[in-house]
């Protein structure tokens, strides 16, 4: 684990994205194949791998995105784009997340883009998770947030109701996303979320992992167990390096 510490005292949670965003970009090579995410924090990255391209400073760089906001983000600094069906395999992803517990666990997808995510971060080889500190939780599910779950539309009552009933030990509500106006939230893929929320640490992270893509209506969850190999915190201290 590495430290860094801030010559100024007050930073807003922004600014602190946008240190871990730009410690991430050292990670990026000229030629690499890398995946962008998704979310406020990675908006930083982005922008700055697009300043170095202008700048002249990197070259080569392919990105795959893992959303469509972050596609015409893309699009319009003018980084090159690609997608996993010509590039498998890829050097490095870097993407924010929502939780992360001590053992570099995950949860994602707050933002709806969790199964673009899971694909394209499961074809790299380095994953560098940026985040600032609030992001930090003893236990996934322990920021008493939303642990996002992408569902196909169809009934998609019933499966929010036996993902409910898989962690009624956990106090487990599940609740359909929606929009600002009450609609259903629709993902990249056309399916709905459902976002569980627990009262109790939900324990065997694989265990219930299993369980919820054994539903049929389940497409994703967004648990990522063991993905990351690098988090990057920034706090209003300083900057942790946590590498797996
Ligand atoms: C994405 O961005 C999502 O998986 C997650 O929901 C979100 C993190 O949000 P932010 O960077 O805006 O805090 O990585």
């Amino acid at each position: 684990m590495e430290a860094g510490f801030f010559s100024s005292s007050i930073l807003t949670q922004d600014e602190l994205k946008k240190i871990a965003a730009y410690k991430a970009v050292e990670h990026v090579e000229s030629g690499m194949i890398l995946g962008l995410g998704s979310g406020s924090t990675v908006k930083h990255a982005v922008d700055r791998i697009g300043e170095l391209l202008q700048l002249g400073k990197l070259h080569n760089i392919i990105g795959i995105t893992t959303s469509q906001n972050t596609h015409q983000q893309a699009v319009s600094l003018g980084i090159p784009l690609s997608d996993l069906d010509d590039h498998p395999v890829l050097d490095l992803a870097i993407d924010g997340a929502d939780e992360v517990d001590p053992h570099l666990n995950l949860v994602k997808g707050r933002c709806g883009s969790l199964l673009r995510e899971k694909m394209v971060e499961g074809a790299c080889k380095k994953f560098v998770v940026i985040v600032d500190e609030s992001k930090l939780v003893d236990y996934l599910g322990g920021s008493g947030l939303a642990m996002p779950v992408e569902v196909v539309p169809f009934c998609w009552k019933f499966t929010a109701k036996m993902l409910q009933d898989l962690f009624r030990n956990s106090g487990c509500v599940a609740k359909l996303k929606c929009g600002e106006s009450g609609e259903p939230f629709v993902t990249d893929n056309g399916n709905y979320i459902v976002d569980m929320y627990f009262k109790k640490d939900i324990g065997d992270l694989r265990a219930a992992s299993e369980a919820i893509l054994r539903l049929a209506g389940v497409v994703e969850h967004g648990m990522f167990l063991d993905m990351a190999t690098t988090v990057i915190v920034a706090r209003e201290l300083g900057i942790t390096v946590k590498n797996k």
